[in-house]
C-alpha cells in the first residue's frame, strides 16, 4: 500500500507513524505530508529517511490510503481532493463525523458498515471512542437508555502548545498559553469552544457521536468535559442506565471478553485504571465497575485510554487494516 500520513509532523501524526511501524502495516511507499512550513523537512521511519511533501504533491502521488490528522479545515478542503484521485481517506478530525453520507467507525463495533464506495471515513473523537468501546457490548446485552459522563482529559488532546504550557508552568517560565488559565494545579471545565446550548463542542461530540456509532438516536447522553494536568490519557466516570437489569459480575465478564478492552477491577489490590498505566497502550481500561444504588438498572464505571493511541492513531490504523483485510481498498 502507498500510504500518505497527512499531518505527519503533528502530535497524532507522529503516533500514527509509530503505530504503522509497530503493527507492521503493509506500507510499500510512505508519503509524509504536512503544511507548507514543514515541506522539505526530513523524518525517519523504520530506519529510512523521508522528505515531507505538501498536500498538492501528495494528491498527485495517488496514495491508496491517506490517514489525515491535520485539523478540520484541511480535511474539509483536501479529503475530497484525495478521494477524487481515488485515495481512501481516513480522517481523524471532526470535519466529516456527523455528515450522514460518511461512516463513523470504531472497528471493534461497526467496521462492517464499510464498503468499497466509502472514500472518506471518519474516525471518532478520542473521548467517544474509549466510552463506546466499553459500552457497546453492554448495550447489545442490556440496551442503554441514558449515559451521564464526566471526563478528565489529558492536555495532549489540545496539542503540543498545551504540553508546552504545562512544562513552562512546572518551571515557572512565562510562555504562550494554550488555555485561558494555568493548567498546572488546575482543572478547567472547558474542552474546546462553547456551543449555543451552553455545552462545549467536546461534550456535544460525546452525545452525537455515541448515538451515531451505536446506531440509536434514542440513547440519551449528557456530558461534562474537564481538562486536567495529565499527559497519559483521558479518564471518564460513566453512569449508564439500561433497559434490562444486569449482574455486575456478568458485566465484568462481558467486558473481560471484549477485544480491545482490559478490565482492571480488584479493590483488594487497589487495581483500577489510571492514565499512568494506559499511556502508550492500545487497549481501553475499565474498572470501578459497580451498581448505582440510587436507581434501578444503572451502572457506574471508570474508563481510561491513551487518547493519542486508541483515541486517535490506533483506531485510524485499525480502520485501514480492516479495509486491507476485506479488500475494500
Ligand atoms: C481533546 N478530544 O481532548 C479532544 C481532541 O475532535 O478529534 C481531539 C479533537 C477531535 O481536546
Amino acid at each position: 500500500m502507498k500510504v500518505a500520513v497527512v499531518g505527519a509532523t503533528g502530535m497524532v501524526g507522529e503516533v500514527m507513524l509509530q503505530v504503522l511501524a509497530e503493527r507492521n502495516f503493509p506500507v510499500t511507499e510512505l508519503i509524509p505530508v504536512a503544511s507548507e512550513k514543514s515541506v522539505g523537512k526530513e523524518i525517519t521511519w523504520k530506519g529510512n529517511t523521508y522528505k515531507v511533501v505538501g498536500l498538492a504533491t501528495a494528491v498527485e502521488m495517488k496514495p491508496e490510503i491517506a490517514l489525515f490528522s491535520a485539523g478540520g479545515d484541511t480535511s474539509k478542503e483536501w479529503a475530497p481532493r484525495f478521494a477524487a484521485a481515488g485515495t481512501t481517506v481516513i480522517d481523524n478530525s471532526s470535519a466529516w463525523r456527523m455528515d450522514i453520507t460518511k461512516k463513523l467507525v470504531v472497528p471493534e463495533i461497526n467496521a462492517s458498515v464499510l464498503t468499497k464506495e466509502d472514500k472518506i471515513i471518519a474516525n471518532p473523537n478520542c473521548s467517544t471512542i474509549q466510552m463506546v468501546m466499553a459500552l457497546a457490548p453492554l448495550h447489545q446485552k442490556y440496551g442503554i437508555n441514558r449515559i451521564v459522563v464526566s471526563t478528565y482529559q489529558s492536555i495532549t488532546g489540545t496539542g503540543v502548545k498545551a504540553v508546552q504550557q504545562l512544562e513552562n508552568e512546572y518551571k515557572g517560565i512565562q510562555g504562550d498559553m494554550a488555555y485561558k488559565y494555568p493548567i498546572h494545579r488546575n482543572a478547567i471545565p472547558q474542552c474546546d469552544v462553547f456551543e449555543e446550548n451552553g455545552y462545549t463542542k467536546e461534550e456535544m461530540k460525546l452525545v452525537r457521536e455515541t448515538q451515531k456509532i451505536l446506531g440509536n438516536d434514542a440513547i440519551q447522553v449528557t456530558a461534562t468535559a474537564i481538562r486536567i494536568p495529565v499527559v497519559g490519557g483521558h479518564s471518564e466516570a460513566v453512569n449508564v442506565e439500561f433497559t434490562k437489569d444486569f449482574d455486575v459480575n456478568e458485566v465484568r465478564n462481558l467486558l473481560h471478553h471484549t477485544p480491545g478492552v482490559t478490565v482492571q477491577d480488584n479493590l483488594d489490590t487497589y487495581t483500577y485504571p489510571m492514565p499512568i498505566y494506559a499511556e502508550g497502550k492500545d487497549d481501553v481500561f475499565v474498572g470501578r465497575i459497580r451498581r448505582d444504588e440510587s436507581q434501578p438498572n444503572t451502572l457506574n464505571m471508570w474508563i481510561v485510554a491513551d487518547n493519542l493511541r486508541k483515541g486517535a492513531a490506533t483506531n485510524t490504523i485499525q480502520i485501514a487494516e480492516y479495509l486491507v483485510a476485506n479488500s475494500l481498498v
